[in-house]
């Protein structure tokens, strides 16, 4: 009797447990709307329709912005934006098709080597990065930046080749993907990754001997994750707040001006809560630790998406860092070398504060203001949404390594480091 209730019992809990997992969001008939009109209409517009649903709404900038609206809402918001004289295009007839095509088959992911034509979980991502340290094992390596709510590493690849005098490189750290949905980040980072480990190109090789890389794809691996099963447009982490209500932005959790501009005192907001106090998750608060243990930190670079921007410290303010015209000298170059593969153009550089939105809490402005690194970015890559084309990850990707080219190649110029390799 008792082994049958065992049983009776270890049946519901993983009946229980499997339903759940199969609560994919769809998002079935749901549309995307690229939006145009007067920045107050777009506040206004962005309101009425939050009030309604927990409406995905993301502005790029002043002008203009993107909205994700429910099939049921869809005649509500024609309506109203008609109202406030805001212009709709129809960028997505149905959002759910395009989230389909973005991952590999079954088949194919058992079967073909990582690649750069379709998005991968973090698993696979975290595969490639092991898998390629034993392809070169005596010059780069697994590296642990931190911890994760539900209990993975931050995991990334240190790349150093061997100086002949044993000298000490300056350090290149790229943080990517602490926004979960924003995929084209992490994709374009293993592809810069697979750059500096195999092209033969003599730029590429002497910027990968230039310096000692630290290169994240992913810094919130449980949000990318919950992204890639269970909700394509989850940015925040995955912590539970004391409300029961789930994740903080990663980007609005670091300890510099935490919880000023653009943020949430609200657990329960989608897209934006500070978190309950700075450095409340677990993610920032051991990758903030492993950066700061960092000697010879040079550049610290974020990839984000989407809106083409190049933005420099700080976000929360316009005042200017004292090497701002160099930060702004060195971001042109870094352009004016993408444009050599892409024709779309980026704004900026200018202070995040200036080109886009006044926001705390934000990577860039505590590894600027708390441990003074020289040389600061985010990029926010191109498209119009988080869907970039899998078959498009390789444009993104050169034109991301020609970027980082760029700017190392002018910060040398400008003597922020020195270097014998020829
Ligand atoms: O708001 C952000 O954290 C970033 N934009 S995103 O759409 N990818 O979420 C911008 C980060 C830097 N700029 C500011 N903090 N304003
Ligand atoms: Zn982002």
């Amino acid at each position: 009797m008792i082994t049958k209730l065992f049983v009776i019992f270890i049946f519901f809990f993983i009946d229980f447990s499997s339903s759940k997992k199969l609560e994919y969001k769809k998002y079935n008939n749901y549309k995307y709307y690229d939006i145009k009109g007067d920045e107050r209409a777009l506040e206004h517009l962005k309101i009425l329709m939050q009030e309604k649903d927990d409406t995905l709404f993301y502005s790029s900038n002043r002008k203009s912005a993107q909205i994700l609206v429910a099939p049921e809402l869809n005649s509500v918001f024609l309506e109203i934006a008609k109202n406030d004289k805001v212009n709709t295009t129809l960028v997505y007839d149905d959002v759910s098709e395009v989230i389909r095509s973005e991952k590999p088959t079954i088949s194919r992911r058992k079967n073909k080597r990582f690649s750069w034509d379709t998005y991968y979980d973090i698993d696979d991502i975290y595969k490639y990065l092991s898998d390629v340290s034993r392809t070169y094992p005596l010059w780069t390596e697994v590296i642990v930046g931190g911890m994760t709510y539900e209990g993975r590493q931050i995991r990334g690849l240190r790349i150093n080749t061997p100086t002949e005098e044993g000298v000490e490189k300056p350090v290149f750290f790229i943080e990517s993907g602490i926004h979960a949905r924003e995929w084209i980040a992490p994709a374009t980072t293993t592809y810069f990754i697979n750059q500096l480990l195999t092209s033969s190109n003599r730029n590429v090789t002497r910027l990968r001997d230039q310096f000692d890389w630290r290169i994240f794809p992913t810094v919130n691996p449980d949000g990318y994750h919950y992204s890639y099963v269970f909700d394509r447009y989850w940015r925040k982490t995955r912590s539970i707040s004391s409300n029961g209500c789930i994740g903080a932005d990663p980007n609005r959790n670091w300890d510099y001006n935490w919880g000023q501009y653009s943020t949430s005192n609200n657990p329960c907001d989608y897209q934006v809560y500070a978190g309950s106090r700075p450095f409340s998750e677990i993610e920032t608060k051991t990758l903030s630790s492993y950066i700061s243990e960092i000697d010879n930190l040079l550049f610290y670079v974020a990839f984000h998406s989407y809106a083409s921007l190049l933005l420099v410290p700080y976000s929360d303010s316009t005042e200017h860092v004292h090497n701002y015209e160099d930060l702004v000298q060195i971001g042109k170059v870094s352009l004016d070398y993408g444009y050599r593969v892409n024709t779309e153009k980026y704004s900026g550089p200018g202070t995040a504060a200036e080109t886009l939105y006044k926001a705390s809490g934000g990577s860039m402005d505590w590894v600027r203001y708390a441990l003074n690194t020289p040389l600061v970015y985010t990029y926010e890559l191109r498209g119009s949404s988080f869907h970039w084309p899998p078959e498009k990850i390789p444009e993104q990707g050169e034109e991301v390594t020609q970027m980082i080219l760029g700017l190392a190649t002018e910060a040398e110029n400008l003597g922020y480091y020195y270097s014998d390799i020829a």
